[in-house]
């Protein structure tokens, strides 16, 4: 069993619904146990793109899914709740980031782990720190 943790996002239509839909759907899969929720946030946008301001949480979870199907399970919650990948960094309905899977360090083209840059940026950092015992 892993513990991870999954930063959330939000800048589009009704931010506070994507969330709590994001997180009823990881709630609602049957590999993953969520045990914890932080506060949700609302932050500047960060990285230099104009864009509407952002809802931001993190999610403890447990889970026998390797990192790969961690990764794609996250995805598939982020279609479903209609998200589209037009501008890279741009504006999305949700955004599921693996932050850390257990202590493991990954370097692959579409998989870093731990994220990078994410002790950097308040957004994902303020919420973990609120919610790793
Ligand atoms: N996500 C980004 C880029 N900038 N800014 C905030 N405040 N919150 C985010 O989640 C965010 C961002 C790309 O993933
Ligand atoms: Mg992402
Ligand atoms: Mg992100």
């Amino acid at each position: 069993m892993v513990t991870a943790y999954i930063a959330f996002g939000s800048n589009l239509s009704d931010r506070n619904k994507n969330i709590q839909d994001a997180i009823l759907l990881l709630k609602t899969h049957p590999k993953i146990k969520v045990i914890k929720t932080s506060s949700i946030i609302e932050t500047e946008p960060e990285g230099g793109l104009k864009q509407g301001k952002f809802l931001n949480g993190a999610v403890k979870i447990e889970t026998d899914l390797s990192a790969r199907q961690l990764l794609q399970a996250l995805q598939d919650v982020e279609n479903k709740l209609g998200r589209e990948r037009a501008v890279k960094n741009g504006p999305r309905t949700i955004d599921l980031d693996i932050i850390f899977y257990n202590d493991q360090t990954i370097n692959e083209p579409d998989l870093i782990i731990p994220h990078p840059r994410w002790s950097q940026r308040s957004f994902v950092k303020d919420p973990i720190q609120e919610i790793c015992e």
